[in-house]
């Protein structure tokens, strides 16, 4: 079995949800934020068997689309912790993050 973690722009969230539901692959997700934009974003945890891996990185990839976003991150100026600026980036998010990690044991009680 093989747990994927997908991180995705929360405009993609209904389609993907809706295409794993239709194909019966179970999910759970989270709300997360992007630790760069500060904006909220959704990671996906999605238990499968090995061979329904390929299966669902083509859902997601289906799902979830690239996008331009100009944001304005805090950064910090100089040394001072407490000194700031607020400056315009324009950065291509998305499609998706996806990592694909081995899982040793599952169990449901
Ligand atoms: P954020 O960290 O908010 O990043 C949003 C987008 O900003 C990224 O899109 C990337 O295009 C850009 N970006 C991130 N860090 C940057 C930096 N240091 N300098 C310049 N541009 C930067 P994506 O790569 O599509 O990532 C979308 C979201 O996926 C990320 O949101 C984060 O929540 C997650 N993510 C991406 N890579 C990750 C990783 N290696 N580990 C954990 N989460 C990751």
């Amino acid at each position: 079995m093989q747990l994927i973690y997908a991180i995705v722009q929360d405009k993609d969230v209904a389609r993907l949800s809706e295409r794993l539901v239709k194909t019966g692959i179970r999910a759970t997700k989270l709300a997360s934020t992007g630790g760069f934009l500060r904006s909220g974003n959704t990671t996906f945890m999605i238990g499968v068997d090995d061979e329904r891996v390929d299966e669902v990185l083509d859902l997601i990839k289906q799902s979830c689309r690239s996008r331009e976003q100009l944001v304005t991150p805090l950064s910090p100026l100089g040394n001072q912790v407490e000194s700031y600026v607020s400056y315009p980036v324009s950065v291509q998010v998305g499609g998706a993050t996806v990592f694909v990690v081995k899982v040793d044991r599952f169990e449901q009680f």
